[in-house]
């Protein structure tokens, strides 16, 4: 493997960085399913988040901040890769087909990876589901340590007396610690954040890579006893009930963590992401519902909509990124990697899609080095540039494709009017563009869902 080169001295890190500095940690806390209105810092109200709001006040706060698809592995896969995941073949969850070829293609060279030949302790804990196979499993794919389930859901109230599902990844209450199964007592969200506090403090003397990897909110919707007293009285349903309860306990985890943090003196020299995997799962029934809410935003997991794709996004560097501030051009997970591979000064090799957010973030560039960013899932489509946003979304109670669509998201975040019609030049150029960006992406490597992935496309484009 190459020596990495280090950037030290690159031209954007000048006004930021006096001098080399000593590189930062970085943690990548990613939720599940959590919907884009849920935390109080975005307009929640129902139960209060306050290590959230915390979090993002001490950092730069993202208003449309995107991850690069619906769905929760192919959007793993492009934030831990840096690229689209339609790049490679990664578009819908690995599901259909033998578990040996199912996961993150070997090709590719993860964060984890990158950040570990660069010197980093790189650690996984939580949710994985890019592969169950030995050669997916995250110890293959850069992470020194591994805590935590290879599927795309785990039950949270766990008890080591259980029957456990050995025998398969694929199961349900299968908690690992590395390779091994583990019979485990207590709730997920405690577990995990147990674990990375632990790791945390096992690599105290190095720089560490923490990807903690959150299944709340996902279902199922368990209501956790330690917070049922503060769940609100007026909230009768059983679903929304057990979503509050696993934000609940989000939210303390989070308190936890960044507590930790501040207390060893690490959170200054520690660069944080808060992000969703993809939207809320409001409405049943597909996709996991979950009641997570996107409001004002239209859509919900699965959909290429604003609330399938557009999540809550959050990064802190005390010290380095201004405190208290919003940013409102669009980024991407996409991002995360060569942003984080910046603050190391580690030079992205090979060709990422993603861009280096730090000048945004510290307020030094209006909007990232990029141009427009695209997705692609099933027969699904859409690109953003600016205020525009094209977008070819599916119907999944009808099974039908709308065709393309042009929304304003400055005067119509909601994407109620399409203005196709009324800015056909527009739309014609998006839509241009976005046939030129497909033309680099991959046929998928396995079958979605009959759904999300229908044999032949439910209707022509217009
Ligand atoms: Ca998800």
């Amino acid at each position: 493997m190459p020596r990495p080169r280090l950037l030290f001295l690159a031209l954007w890190a000048a006004p930021l960085l006096a001098a080399p500095a000593p590189r930062p940690n970085v943690l990548v806390i990613m939720a599940d399913d959590l919907g884009y209105a849920d935390l109080g810092v975005q307009g929640g109200a129902e139960v209060p988040t306050p290590h959230l709001d915390a979090l993002a006040r001490s950092g730069v706060r993202c208003t449309d901040g995107y991850v690069s698809a619906p769905y929760c592995s192919p959007s793993r896969a492009g934030f831990l890769t840096g690229r689209y995941q339609t790049r490679f073949g990664h578009e819908f969850n690995p599901h259909v087909g033998a578990p040996e070829d199912l996961g993150l293609p070997l090709g590719e060279r993860t964060l984890a990876d990158r950040l570990r030949d660069a010197g980093y302790a790189t650690g996984l804990v939580g949710k994985w589901h890019l592969g169950f196979s030995p050669r997916h499993h995250p110890q293959a794919r850069g992470f020194d340590e591994f805590y935590g389930f290879l599927v795309g859901a785990h039950n949270f109230q766990l008890r080591a007396d259980a029957a456990p599902k050995f025998g398969t990844a694929q199961s349900l209450n299968l908690i690992h610690r590395g390779r091994e199964p583990q019979r485990v007592e207590g709730h997920a969200t405690d577990l995990f954040t147990t674990e990375a506090v632990r790791f945390i403090d096992r690599h105290a003397g190095r720089p560490w890579f923490l990807f903690l990897a959150y299944n709340a909110v996902h279902t199922p919707l368990e209501i956790a006893p330690d917070t049922l007293a503060r769940l609100p009285a007026a909230v009768q349903d059983p679903a929304r009930r057990g979503y509050l309860s696993l934000l609940l306990g989000l939210d303390d985890a989070v308190g936890r963590l960044t507590a930790h943090l501040r207390a060893t003196g690490r959170d200054r020299d520690t660069l944080i992401f808060f992000l969703s995997d993809n939207g809320g799962a409001g409405r049943k029934p597909f996709f996991a519902y979950n009641t997570g809410r996107n409001a004002p935003l239209r859509g919900d997991k699965g959909q290429m909509f604003e609330g399938g794709i557009r999540v809550p996004f959050l990064a802190a560097w005390p010290g380095r990124l201004p405190a208290g501030t919003t940013c409102a051009v669009p980024v991407s997970a996409l991002d995360l990697a060569p942003t984080a591979l910046a603050a190391a000064g580690v030079a992205p090799e090979g060709s990422l899609d993603g861009v280096n957010l730090l000048p945004v973030l510290a307020g030094q560039a209006a909007a990232p080095a990029r141009d427009a960013l695209f997705w692609r899932f099933g027969p699904q489509r859409a690109v953003r540039q600016g205020r525009w946003k094209l977008v070819d979304w599916r119907d999944f109670e009808a099974r039908t494709n709308s065709g393309w669509q042009l929304y304003d998201l400055a005067a119509d975040p909601g994407e109620t009017r399409d203005l196709a019609a009324a800015q056909p030049a527009v739309a014609a150029e998006l839509r241009a563009r976005w046939e030129a960006w497909d033309r680099d992406n991959a046929a998928p490597r396995w079958r979605g869902t009959p759904n999300e992935d229908p044999p032949a496309p439910a209707a022509a484009p217009r």
